[in-house]
């Protein structure tokens, strides 16, 4: 159960058509645009007012608190960001930036190392007693991956001191002075494991533990508080425990329930905790939450989350694709969850979905120019009603620039800035490729640089360059969807089919300077049928290509609702078309057009005409005219 593989960041330089754009746009539109927003500096965006509330914390400037109550989560967020976009791309003036915003965080903090705006501000509240609504706890997490990511980037221990001062304040706490309760918003355990990769001290592990052991236990932490509490900040409601995953202690829990994000968010910090601990029971808690989500609860595209009642997970096999919540940084936490589980145990399973959510309900989240973003990524929009009649307000058919709750475009930021983490990982044996994205890698431990060159998705070949001279595994991920492959080392074909386990070819050599391998992955393009269990998908085909899940928009097919995609129709592989959608290779499918004779009702049956549907890679959708 111990962690099998681990991964350096800072050895994995992205060099990609696909992904060092989006890093790009990440790294010169969303952190300053982010930044500027913070600052208030944008004319008709959501005020932000985070800034500002640091500084009146730090007794700076005269006003109110504004915003959510876990507004400061955004600046630490975009801190994050930054930290691994210096990485990518150093910049002094914007180091310059971090520091002095990380300097006023500091001057925010009180004596006993408590740092939270709300509860600066608003002294009339009390510390740790509304642990159901206030995300203390929450923000105290975001900024200690925000002083994680700063120290690994810039060597600065800045940030990491703050943090450290407020992570043993909330230890002294919920640990030293045993003070029941944990948070209401889980986040700040997958933290506390980052800060104890980093510090190596127990405390901080332990704590993570501490708040996932606490979780669900009776009598039921939530319910006394809400019954002492005589203020609120939304509401006393308090009558599904589940939305918070606290209606069962974590190891009893068997179903993905409730609020999303805060669900991925937990079973990531439970896998990093087993990963660590060896604890069999916790790992097979998060196995068998994992194939609940996996293989009941989420979309073809990896999004979850099937409502946007509590922005929650509902039953099995309950995906409707036009009410569908699937919030981008529940996509995020998914991807979090198979890091963890894949560093446990180097299984495609795990790879397939990070793969499956990067690619669909993840980089969908954000338009092709970096500057509009979706919260819910719906699979199936129709003018005039997404995003407009009350049941599909949250489905919006275009992405909006900015949100007052404004989670998902700094999770984006973080996410892609870091994303040179997800592709490699090594353990003592073995080097393993678990995503195709073009990329730079190296071992110091294995003495060897490994060059991925590739156009996946737009084409299946990998490439793999070696230099160095060192023995060992090198395993790729071969994806669920391929059905022919091909293989040469040099200038020989191997087999294939010998060198599988788990989802991963394994090639154990003395790798040396020059050494090429190439692999060829069959790209055919296929449909997709869902289990007859999900209604919302009865009758219905999907088209997909390698990861990526394609879909239709009126701009290339005019209304779309009376269209058909017939049993027998073939699905043709366009050319890459470098001019649509920042480069697609469009697919294109024989359809039915059915048109009826104009009534609401009719006893005449619709006429039915031939028609091409072209399609193109969901994450690519809404980046065009509504439609
Ligand atoms: O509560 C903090 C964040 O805001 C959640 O993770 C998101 O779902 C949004 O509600
Ligand atoms: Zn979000």
């Amino acid at each position: 159960m111990k962690n099998n593989s681990s991964t350096s960041y800072q050895n994995v330089k992205i060099n990609d058509r696909l992904f060092t754009a989006y890093q790009k746009l990440a790294i010169g539109t969303v952190i300053p645009y982010q930044e500027a927003v913070l600052r208030d500096e944008v004319a008709g965006a959501e005020k932000s007012h985070v800034f500002a509330n640091f500084r009146i914390a730090a007794g700076e400037a005269e006003g109110e608190f504004y915003g959510f109550v876990f507004q400061d989560s955004d600046l630490y967020k975009w801190l994050e960001a930054v930290s691994y976009s210096l990485k990518i791309n150093p910049d002094p003036a914007l180091s310059k930036r971090a520091d002095e915003a990380i300097s006023l965080i500091g001057r925010a903090q009180q004596p006993d190392g408590y740092i939270n705006t709300y509860f600066i501000i608003n002294k009339q509240y009390e510390r740790f007693a509304n642990l159901r609504e206030a995300h203390e706890l929450y923000c105290a997490g975001h900024m200690i991956e925000a002083a994680a990511a700063y120290f690994e980037a810039t060597g600065k221990r800045n940030l990491l001191e703050i943090a450290r001062k407020k992570a043993d304040l909330i230890y002294e706490i919920f640990v030293k002075q045993n003070k029941p309760g944990y948070p209401g918003h889980q986040e700040i355990e997958l933290a506390l494991m980052r800060l104890y990769y980093i510090t190596k001290e127990a405390k901080y592990r332990n704590l993570a533990e501490h708040f996932i052991n606490e979780r669900g236990k009776q009598p039921h932490y939530f319910d006394d508080e809400n019954a002492r509490l005589d203020w609120v900040i939304w509401g006393k409601s308090n009558d599904d425990n589940r939305y918070n995953q606290s209606h069962l202690p974590v190891r009893e829990q068997k179903e993905a329930a409730g609020h999303a994000v805060r669900a991925v968010y937990m079973y990531t910090a439970m896998a990093g905790i087993a990963g660590e601990t060896g604890e069999k029971e916790l790992y097979d808690a998060c196995e068998t939450l994992w194939m609940n989500i996996t293989e009941k609860r989420m979309y073809l595209t990896g999004a979850i989350g099937s409502t946007a009642f509590s922005e929650a997970f509902t039953g099995d096999y309950d995906l409707p694709n036009d009410t569908i919540y699937g919030e981008t940084c529940a996509s995020i936490g998914l991807a979090f969850f198979a890091k963890k589980m894949l560093e446990i145990k180097p299984d495609s399973k795990y790879a397939d979905v990070m793969e499956r959510v990067l690619y669909n309900s993840i980089i969908s989240g954000m338009s092709l120019s970096g500057t509009n973003f979706f919260y819910c990524n719906p699979l199936e929009a129709e003018p005039g009603v997404s995003g407009v009649t009350h049941s599909y307000f949250h489905a919006k058919p275009q992405r909006p620039e900015w949100y007052a709750c404004a989670c998902c475009p700094p999770n984006l930021a973080r996410f892609l800035t870091s994303l040179g983490d997800y592709l490699f990982a090594e353990n003592e044996k073995t080097i393993f490729s678990h995503l195709f994205i073009g990329s730079i890698m190296e071992s110091r431990a294995k003495n060897i640089k490994i060059t991925l060159e590739t156009d996946y998705p737009n084409q299946g070949i990998l490439t793999y360059r070696f230099s160095g001279n060192s023995e060992f595994d090198f395993a790729f991920r071969v994806p669920d969807w391929v059905k022919n492959m091909s293989l040469m080392l040099n200038r020989s074909q191997i087999d294939y089919e010998s060198c599988l386990k788990n989802g991963y070819c394994y090639i154990n050599k003395r790798w040396a300077d020059g050494d090429i391998l190439t692999v060829n992955f069959d790209l055919q393009a296929r449909k997709i049928y869902a289990s007859d269990k999900v209604r919302a998908n009865s009758g219905k085909t999907a088209v997909m290509r390698g990861p990526l899940v394609y879909c239709a928009e009126e701009a290339d097919n005019g209304k779309l609702q009376n269209l058909f995609i017939p049993r027998y129709a073939k699905i043709k592989v366009l050319d890459y078309d470098k001019d649509l959608l920042n480069g697609v290779v469009p697919l294109s499918v024989e359809a039915i057009r059915i048109t009826s004779d104009g009534n609401l009702y009719s006893e005449t049956p619709p006429a039915e005409s031939g028609a091409t549907l072209k399609l193109i890679p969901y994450y690519a959708w809404a980046n065009r005219e509504e439609g």
